[in-house]
């Protein structure tokens, strides 16, 4: 029997996701993704606020071959808290093809943040949403970015639009490379070229070292699948104004989507909308990427 049962309303990621009819470039990087459990041996935290379902690192690996990424950075979910084991196990068994963002307390040691970076950990996750993580005193975030910063990490950071405001300063303020998840989750209905939006532009725009992931259309769009139409201009604006400061990648397994599961193939198919020239999907997809995960490989 399985030591965990998936929430009652958890959506499993899709079983079957079709072929995208965008060719990735020759070694394009899925920047943003996750591995969970299995809870048998990779139990899930006792402080989660989701239970999913098993989302271990052999179907990341089909995917990603399915898809036609060559690599990964797997990215420590909240329902891990801060037992990286899963990310760990998974980035050693890579074969080099994944690194991997961790959390932290402040409690960790010099030697378990050494561990990780040799396995591959290029990064700490820092969580604003409320709604899957307790608040952690900035404070305490801080003294973790200036413990990380010498080994040559950065920080990814998740919040939603409506809580910016509070967060630029202390955001700004951050010693590493910061790289924000889903465009710090803007409101699509609203403008694009509207003040909620024009306040994470301005974010970039005045911090050369802020990145953005381009990512969770499925998560952000009211219109919905395939083609996510609504958030595509937010991307596509991104993309364009930030060419070297920009990710993609595909959010598998989706944790916590309540009103559809996406197919990654077609999650796939979107890259060419928002990053329309040959130029600007090298850049999203592989040349970024490595600046940041696989540094040692740039000539
Ligand atoms: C994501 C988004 C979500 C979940 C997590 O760590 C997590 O649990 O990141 C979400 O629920 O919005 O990036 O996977």
């Amino acid at each position: 029997m399985a030591a965990f049962t998936m929430d009652a309303d958890w959506l499993p990621f899709h079983p079957a996701p079709s072929k995208p009819s965008f060719r990735l470039p020759p070694g394009a990087v899925d920047a943003h993704c996750h591995v969970f459990g299995p809870g048998d041996v990779f139990p899930y935290a006792p402080e989660r606020k989701y239970t999913p379902c098993d989302a271990p690192k052999e179907k990341l690996w089909a995917l990603r071959d399915h898809l036609g990424f060559s690599r990964n950075v797997i990215v420590q979910a909240t329902c891990h808290g801060a037992d990286n084991r899963a990310v760990v196990d998974a980035l050693r068994a890579s074969n080099g093809t994944a690194k991997g963002i961790a959390t932290v307390r402040r409690s960790v040691t010099d030697g378990e943040l050494l561990e990780m970076n040799a396995a591959g950990v290029k990064g700490v996750r820092f969580n604003f949403v409320k709604r899957l993580v307790e608040t952690t005193p900035p404070d305490e975030l801080l003294e973790i970015a200036r413990r990380i910063a010498p080994l040559g990490w950065h920080v990814v950071i998740y919040f939603e639009a409506p809580d910016l405001p509070e967060l630029y300063d202390f955001i700004a303020s951050l010693p590493t490379i910061v790289v924000v998840d889903h465009m710090g989750r803007p409101d699509v209905s609203k403008p694009v070229d509207g003040p909620e939006f024009g306040l994470f532009v301005k974010l970039m725009r005045e911090n050369p070292r802020i990145w953005s992931k381009v990512t969770c259309p499925e998560r952000l769009s009211r219109s919905g699948p395939p083609d996510y139409a609504d958030v595509v201009p937010f991307a596509r604006h991104l993309v364009e104004s930030f060419p070297d400061r920009v990710l993609w990648g595909t959010d598998w397994p989706h944790p916590n989507l309540k009103s559809h599961m996406p197919d990654d193939g077609h999650l796939v198919d979107i890259i060419p909308k928002i990053a329309p020239t040959p130029d600007l999907q090298q850049a999203l997809l592989v040349t970024n990427p490595l600046r940041l995960y696989w540094p040692e490989e740039r000539a």
